[in-house]
């Protein structure tokens, strides 16, 4: 029988069961011989020390079971939206996904967030309502709230008894027809079962579900290769290990990608990573050799280009030795760490021999500071925690430079033109159709298709830092004019012709420009959130937050407990989180959900620029060197 394979994303908010579900599926495909349990630190996916102590998922983890014809690869996922960035980079290699939802909590904002992730890249998604052995466990009120906030494309497979019970049980509605599957398979219907990980109630049902309710797949391999890596690790000598998804074609052991040469492969299946020659279409393989391989990287052809789903880290803190005579360099740990881990993006000060990280929170923080002792014996301290904005453009503004002028050494001369685009639009970089191409000086980039891919980079590492230090973004960059200098033209014209070096150098003293003519705003993270308080406190509440400068909704109430939302910064949001015990008896629930960057009012503030200031021109090219 050929065997075909499904790609499974488990993903739920924290504490939701996800990675108990896993450890039952594995237990009833007869994988394992025991049931682990997070509670004592003994599952197959929560591997790490630091996930065993603190009984969460850090990292994303694979375990391979067999359902009948089908290897399945389960990737467990952590739940804290501290570790977003991990259920990221999983996201693009699924081709179905079970999320959990606890019969206790509900759907949470996590929920939602996850769910509208999964929507958009069209994963074929199942529920599990887990935990109907929990006293408090409602399962219809939960079926309401995810017809309501997640979809109302969902089919109930079967009916809870004995709810609130170490003895509750799943009792399915029988076999689901081919119409039902079919749609359920296109990511068109969401079967949703319910049961319990910690009693193994319902899990047999879902197992046969995710066989027969999801997409899978038999290989394809005489395609081109595209596989994408999700994943990596450090092997005990140090050496990278890549997790990576096939989607098409095949990978052998010592073929040259470009990341390196293929030294080893290793591709789950049915209970393990098994050591292989090769590793086909829709398998998931651990690839050793790939020396400069990066998380997120395409290997062979580029599927997609999707990559941003959930928002981005908000705050960054300064790292430093706790021990000042520890003369240890932070740089390379800190280096290794972010290359395992996409969250952890570090901003080196060289003059002031500062590095700083970007946060999620306070649990990713903790998680790296116990990483940085456990595996490099350092201890570190985090200090002056800032908020991360950004800057949009308010107007259009345009400069040029033109070469053999006081102001421009760069034999070319360059026009640029910024122009703000909607928010979240991101970055786009065009060229004026108007320009002649054999303007461009294509002795240096051969092409002109080659020319504009490099003035694109040069331009997105230039937006790196506008006018207040933060990244520039929601914009549109044009060249509006380009020419080179000539060995042989005229006088004014006379003169070597550009390098590429020159043009990205260039690059950054005419933006920098023609941003200062438009202007920019400084943006900062916002965040919607929903206060859920007894309703006798909620005019503490709403004094609360007008005193942090938000405006409310006018709140609902629900019998004993009120709602209200507010618009609220980053940095107001952990105050709020900080008093809410005091405003509500410790009877408050706070959810917060990223909802994009707002206009700071007042002073903007202002990051240290790492890189050259071009508006300083005499400093620039003293540093740039020309
Ligand atoms: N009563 C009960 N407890 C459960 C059930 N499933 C999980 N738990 C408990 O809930 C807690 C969290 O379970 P996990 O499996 O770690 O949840 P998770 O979704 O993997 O959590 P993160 O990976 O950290 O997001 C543990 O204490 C489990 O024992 C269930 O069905 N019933
Ligand atoms: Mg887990």
């Amino acid at each position: 029988m050929l065997r075909r394979l499904l790609n499974l994303g488990i993903l739920a908010h924290v504490d939701a069961g996800k990675t108990t579900l896993t450890e039952r599926l594995l237990y009833s495909a007869g994988v394992i011989d025991e049931v682990g349990s997070v509670d004592k630190g003994t599952t197959r996916t929560d591997s790490l020390a630091l996930e065993q102590q603190r009984g969460i998922t850090i990292k994303s983890a694979v375990v391979s079971f067999p359902i009948d014809d089908v290897t399945v690869n389960l990737i467990d996922t952590p739940g804290h939206p501290d570790f977003i960035a991990e259920v990221e980079r999983v996201l693009s290699v699924l081709d179905g996904a079970v999320l959990v939802v606890s019969a206790v909590e509900g759907v949470q904002p996590q929920t939602r967030i996850l769910m509208r992730a999964l929507q958009r890249l069209d994963v074929p998604t199942l529920l599990f309502v887990n935990k109907i052995d929990r006293a408090g466990a409602d399962p219809e009120r939960v079926l309401d709230e995810i017809e309501q906030r997640l979809t109302p494309a969902i089919v109930p497979m079967g009916s809870v008894d004995g709810l609130g019970t170490r003895a509750a049980s799943f009792a399915s509605f029988g076999t689901a027809d081919g119409d039902l599957a079919e749609r359920a398979r296109a990511g068109k219907l969401h079967p949703v079962f319910f049961g319990s990980a910690l009693t193994g109630a319902g899990v047999e049902e879902a197992r046969t579900g995710i066989a027969q309710l999801l997409p899978a797949r038999a290989g394809d391999d005489d395609r081109a290769v595209s596989a994408r890596v999700f994943k990596i690790e450090r092997g005990p000598t140090g050496d990278r290990i890549a997790y990576t998804r096939l989607f098409s074609g095949m990978v052998t052991v010592r073929d040259r990608l470009e990341a390196g040469k293929v030294t080893a492969i290793r591709v789950f299946a049915d209970g393990d990573a098994v050591q292989r020659d090769a590793v086909r279409a829709h398998e998931i393989a651990k690839l050793w050799g790939l020396a400069d391989v990066q998380i997120g990287d395409w290997l062979g052809e580029r599927r997609n280009n999707a990559e941003h789903h959930f928002a981005p880290p908000t705050f960054e803190s300064v790292v430093a030795a706790a021990d000042p005579a520890d003369g240890q360099p932070l740089r390379v740990p800190l280096g290794q760490l972010a290359e395992q881990d996409p969250l952890i993006d570090v901003r080196q000060d060289d003059a002031r021999k500062e590095i700083s990280v970007s946060l999620y929170g306070e649990v990713q923080r903790e998680v790296i500071q116990a990483t940085l002792d456990d595996e490099y014996g350092l201890e570190v301290s985090f200090h002056d925690t800032t908020t991360i904005c950004v800057e949009r453009p308010t107007g259009s503004g345009e400069a040029v430079e033109i070469l053999n002028t006081p102001t421009n050494p760069f034999h070319a001369d360059l026009g640029l033109r910024v122009e703000p685009a909607r928010p979240d639009a991101g970055i786009e970089v065009l060229v004026d159709r108007r320009l002649d191409p054999r303007d461009a000086p294509l002795y240096t980039f051969k092409t002109f298709d080659a020319f504009v891919e490099h003035m694109g980079e040069y331009v997105r590492l230039a937006l790196a830092e506008g006018l207040y230090g933060w990244q520039v973004t929601d914009c549109v960059v044009t060249v509006t004019k380009i020419a080179y200098s000539l060995a042989d033209g005229p006088p004014s014209r006379r003169g070597p012709m550009p390098t590429a070096r020159d043009m990205k150098r260039l690059v950054p003293l005419v933006l920098m420009q023609a941003l200062e003519q438009g202007g920019s705003v400084v943006c900062e993270p916002v965040f919607r959130i929903a206060a859920e308080v007894p309703t006798e406190a909620i005019g503490a509440m709403l004094a609360a937050l007008g005193r942090l400068g938000a405006g409310a909704t006018t709140p609902t109430s629900r019998g004993e407990l009120s709602v209200v939302e507010a618009i609220l910064p980053a940095s107001r949001v952990q105050e709020l989180r900080r008093q809410l015990p005091g405003l509500t008896g410790g009877e408050g629930v706070l959810d917060s959900e990223f909802e994009g960057y707002r206009p700071v009012t007042g002073e903007p503030p202002t990051r240290r620029r790492l890189t050259p200031d071009p508006r300083n021109l005499v400093e620039y090219l003293a540093q740039v060197g020309r």
